[in-house]
């Protein structure tokens, strides 16, 4: 019997079809090891890191998933490739970027692998999404919740969309 675990994702596109490249990831995830539990709404956020670049849209899922962590690792970078995301600039531009927020209460530390994601709790595209889903998530490093940290990032801007994805 393989252990179930509870994962967060956070998804984000700035180029193209940002919405339907967003769609697209979600659809790619399922697998009979991989259950896509919760999505969050979706936000329309300023780029942080590098700024000449146009704004994301954002969102978080929750899964629940058999995958060990560098399992899952290869299988979100296969999506990222088969939705035709390309390295060409670093952080800039990209048709969809899946990161691994969470992997349970788990801290990995590997050269390809770092869980909690080591900016997570300095971004609100990644907080907003992630507080409206488990506000009262702790991170297992900092001993916060999602709504503490998202509390010291208010400053960053984002737009909450209406609607369906
Ligand atoms: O790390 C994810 C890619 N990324 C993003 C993003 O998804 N959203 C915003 N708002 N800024 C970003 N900068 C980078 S790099």
């Amino acid at each position: 019997m393989i252990a179930v675990k509870t994962v967060y994702l956070s998804l984000g596109s700035n180029l193209g079809d940002r919405a339907q490249h967003l769609r697209e990831a979600l659809q790619a995830l399922p697998s009979d090891r991989l259950a896509v539990v919760r999505v969050s709404p979706v936000y329309e956020t300023a780029p942080v890191d590098k700024l000449d670049q146009p704004d994301f849209l954002n969102l978080a899922a929750e899964i629940e998933t058999t995958l060990f962590p560098m399992q899952l690792l290869r299988r979100v970078q296969r999506i990222e490739r088969a939705l035709g995301r390309r390295r060409l600039i670093d952080k800039g531009p990209r048709t969809v970027d899946i990161d691994i927020l969470l992997y349970g209460g788990f801290v990995i530390q590997t050269a390809q692998l770092i869980v909690p994601h080591p900016r997570m709790h300095l971004r609100r595209f990644v907080l907003e999404p992630m507080a409206e889903l488990a506000p009262n998530l702790r991170h297992p490093i900092l001993g916060r919740t999602m709504s503490e940290l998202r509390a010291a990032v208010l400053h960053q801007t984002v737009r909450r969309l209406t609607g369906e994805l």
